[in-house]
């Protein structure tokens, strides 16, 4: 028997989800979404083969014919549609992040610890990508030694208007900030921002690019290169350095082609592109988790830590001191 989705919010995260869900999770049939803009919501659910049309969020959420839900709907919705689907005990998939704030996360955490048992599952996706899931068995292997550096590049092609410039910490850099807790398996303790000049390409209001530079609990340091008007394409880079040698992320494959004299590879356009086999097997991990009746993967609990990290960037930005992190352990459910 198929699990009932429900998917609430159709905009470019819920309609690829949607794409996602249809084409490559089996055992998996979106029944239902919402998104109070109509035309979209009538599009999304075409897409999905004929699913209900809701224009209420916990309508969606309550409906017995829902088993499990989907959220991509804006940031600030997330930690109120989360708590409804606890409520209800329903397993959901949200869209990072977990909630706005780190307070907000909390409060989702809290309520999923009441309830037990884990019902949420968060959208770092990368996590699911072979090349980084290669980076941590190699780690793991021993055969660079015990890491050193761990140097990202996050460079998207443009960001939209609504864009802010705190967004680059908890909606670009957080991705790295999560793979940095569950790469080296520990937690961070400290952030620093550095500020070059803007880039001109950059849109009005928007202070990008930034250069982030964490530690965690072994002295690791991390550094971030997050640049969202980066023009030219999808561009993201990995290179863990160990003390006998080094793990770099691969570049996805693409189309390379010769001619007047040059070599030209292909760039992703953005995210969905990039990652979307990641974004493939995070949604068959959540399926297969509501199917066992408890879902793993990036909890909510990585999604409070994660918004933690990105809280403390920010401060840097506004004091340009160093800010220490220290994250309290998690409740057993988690560990
Ligand atoms: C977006 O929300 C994502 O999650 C992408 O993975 C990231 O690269 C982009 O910067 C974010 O805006």
């Amino acid at each position: 028997v198929a699990i009932a989705v429900g998917v609430v919010g159709t905009g470019v995260m819920g309609a690829d989800h949607i794409r996602t869900l249809v084409e490559a999770v089996p055992g998996a049939e979106v029944i239902a979404v919402a998104d109070p803009d109509q035309a979209r919501a009538l599009k999304a659910a075409q897409a999905a083969g004929g699913a209900r049309v809701h224009t209420e969020p916990r309508e969606l959420i309550g409906s017995a014919a829902v088993n499990a839900v989907v959220i991509a709907s804006p940031d600030e919705t997330h930690e109120p549609l989360v708590l409804a689907c606890l409520e209800a005990g329903k397993p959901v998939f949200c869209e990072k992040p977990l909630a706005a704030t780190a307070a907000a996360c909390l409060r989702v955490v809290d309520a999923e610890v009441a309830r037990g048992r884990r019902l949420v599952q968060l959208g770092f996706m990368r996590r699911f990508d072979p090349g980084y899931q290669g980076m941590k068995r190699t780690l793991e292997s021993g055969t660079i030694g015990r890491p050193l550096f761990l140097h990202c590049v996050h460079r998207n092609r443009e960001a939209p208007p609504w864009f802010t410039s705190a967004m680059l910490f908890s909606d670009s850099a957080v991705h790295e900030i999560d793979l940095a807790r569950w790469l080296l398996g520990r937690e961070l303790t400290s952030a620093t921002v550095h500020t070059p000049r803007s880039s001109s390409q950059a849109h009005p209001g928007l202070r990008d690019p930034r250069f982030i530079v964490l530690r965690n609990a072994d002295d690791v340091i991390i550094d971030v290169e997050t640049f969202v008007s980066a023009r030219y394409g999808y561009d993201i880079r990995c290179e863990l350095v160990g003390e006998r040698g080094t793990v770099a992320l691969p570049a996805p494959p693409s189309v390379t082609s010769w001619a007047a004299g040059a070599e030209r590879r292909e760039v992703p356009g953005d995210w969905r592109e990039r990652f979307a086999g990641a974004y493939a097997a995070e949604l068959r991990a959540w399926v297969a988790g509501t199917e066992a009746g408890e879902v793993g993967g990036p909890s909510a609990w990585d999604g409070y830590a994660a918004q933690v990290v990105a809280e403390a960037c920010l401060e840097a930005t506004v004091t340009g001191q160093t800010i220490p992190v220290s994250l309290p352990s998690p409740p057993p459910l988690y560990r």
